[in-house]
């Protein structure tokens, strides 16, 4: 039996707003919404393209830009870090009750990396750059946040390679599109940048509801 559909969003289609973005979600499953956990088979899967698939011994994160020292971390490095864990709801804005999951994650806090970096007076923004070619910005005030993450972990495993293996962001109360898959790079910016989505008109302060 399929467990799930898989559908490419055409102009258009439907109630969906994310043009062009392939979609999958698990039809059977979407009430999994309210308390518990989502069963990670039951996960949607929203992105612009196909998974790109990363190697975590060879992956390198990179932060660049207006900082002081730019680095360069191995995933093993990523992970010897102070360790955050955290129950948050993940929600394309798409459609925000089918695309909806509830997620234990696991990771690094953001501005401990950042720190590593040292922004230089003055940065504004960071931008993700994936593997995929999508990117997302957020503004260095949220990134700050302590319980905005980079993810290396969901409900006790590692991240499945459709969810952003090896690193992906958290962005609690923000909309999915923040939540960026497949993290090679982070830009620090002292300028206003846009992500792929912020570029099409999406929120760029992205609180959901
Ligand atoms: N690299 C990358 N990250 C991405 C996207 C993408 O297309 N590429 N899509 C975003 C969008 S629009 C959403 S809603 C979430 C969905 O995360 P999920 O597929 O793990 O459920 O990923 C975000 N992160
Ligand atoms: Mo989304």
């Amino acid at each position: 039996m399929r467990r799930r559909s898989f559908l490419k969003l055409m102009a258009g289609a439907g109630a969906f707003g994310l043009t062009g973005s392939y979609v999958r979600l698990n039809l059977r499953d979407v009430a999994h919404s309210s308390g518990t956990v989502t069963p990670i088979s039951s996960w949607y899967d929203v992105q612009i393209s196909s998974t790109p698939i990363l190697d975590g011994e060879t992956y390198e994160l990179r932060v660049t830009g207006d900082v002081k020292n730019e680095v360069s971390l191995t995933l093993q490095q990523i992970k010897a870090m102070p360790r955050s864990t955290l129950r948050d709801t993940i929600q394309c804005v798409s459609d925000p009750f089918f695309l909806k999951a509830e997620v234990l994650w696991e990771g690094t806090q953001l501005s401990q990396v950042l720190g590593l970096a040292e922004p230089l007076p003055g940065v504004v923004k960071v931008l993700f750059r994936s593997a995929d070619g999508y990117t997302a910005d957020l503004p260095i005030w949220k990134a700050n946040e302590q319980d905005t993450l980079l993810a290396y972990m969901a409900d006790g495993q590692e991240l499945p390679p459709e969810h952003g293996y090896p690193l992906r962001a958290v962005v609690p109360r923000w909309w999915g599109y923040t939540y960026s898959k497949w993290i090679t790079e982070i830009q620090v910016t002292k300028e206003n940048v846009l992500g792929y989505w912020e570029n099409l008109g999406y929120p760029d302060v992205a609180r959901k509801g």
